[in-house]
């Protein structure tokens, strides 16, 4: 699906031209694609972006702390269920993702703030554990990175899902390179997920404590997204 930032030289095109007896050579020419996504949403707009609701109460045009551009969306929970609802045209039965995350606010508690569904039904997600660490799933399969997610830092965050071969996983920096592998990436290749991903929620998805997310440049594509998307 996605075309990247592409400019690619056609060399010489060489056309025959029946005019007459002469011989036109043309070019070169140069063709420029942008990149496109399945999904790309930066939250500048006002108001709840197309395929976008909440449940609960979103700030879609949150300026306090911007993370990409002039606004970003803001969830601040208590220990209540609330959250961002994403949902995409199709199911996928493989997806990547990307966003960028900062939590104003962390109590103590474990807290899912990524799921990924069939429709109603959770087939994976990424949760904060109380030490700061954060856990990948797929179905009940799951992986816990050894860094910790801080309060107040502002995150690159990949995610992939694969229903098929049961894998999941999440890596995060503060720089914009996305790890591969080491104490800021987790995977499991274990899950159990048996349903393709249309619906994803971010933010408090589960009831625990008080948590707060800045989220912004959420990303979905059907191949790996790299640094600094
Ligand atoms: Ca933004
Ligand atoms: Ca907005
Ligand atoms: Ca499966």
């Amino acid at each position: 699906m996605r075309r990247k930032l592409l400019v690619s030289l056609i060399g010489l095109v060489v056309a025959f031209a029946c005019v007459g007896a002469t011989l036109v050579i043309r070019g070169p020419r140069i063709l420029v694609s942008s990149v496109s996504y399945i999904h790309e949403q930066n939250f500048e707009t006002t108001g709840a972006p197309s395929l976008w609701s909440a449940s609960g109460t979103v700030d879609w045009d949150y300026t306090t702390t911007v993370l990409q551009g002039s606004e970003s969306m803001f969830v601040d929970t208590s220990a209540t269920k609330e959250y961002a609802i994403l949902t995409l045209a199709a199911a996928y039965n493989e997806i990547w993702g990307y966003f960028l995350l900062r939590m104003p606010v962390v109590e103590g508690l474990s807290r899912d703030f990524v799921y990924l569904k069939a429709t109603a039904s959770t087939q994976g997600g990424i949760r904060r554990n109380s030490d700061g660490t954060v856990r990948v799933a797929n179905g009940a399969g799951v992986a816990t990175t050894v860094a910790t997610l801080d309060v107040s830092t502002t995150y690159h965050v990949w995610f992939y899902f694969n229903e098929t071969t049961n894998t999941s996983n999440v890596a995060f920096s503060t720089d914009g390179t996305r790890p591969t592998s080491g104490d800021n990436f987790a995977e499991t290749t274990s899950g159990n997920a048996n349903t393709d991903v249309d619906v994803f929620e971010f933010g408090g998805v589960t009831s625990t404590s008080t948590h707060s997310f800045i989220f912004d440049r959420v990303l979905f594509d059907d191949e790996q997204i790299g640094n600094s998307p």
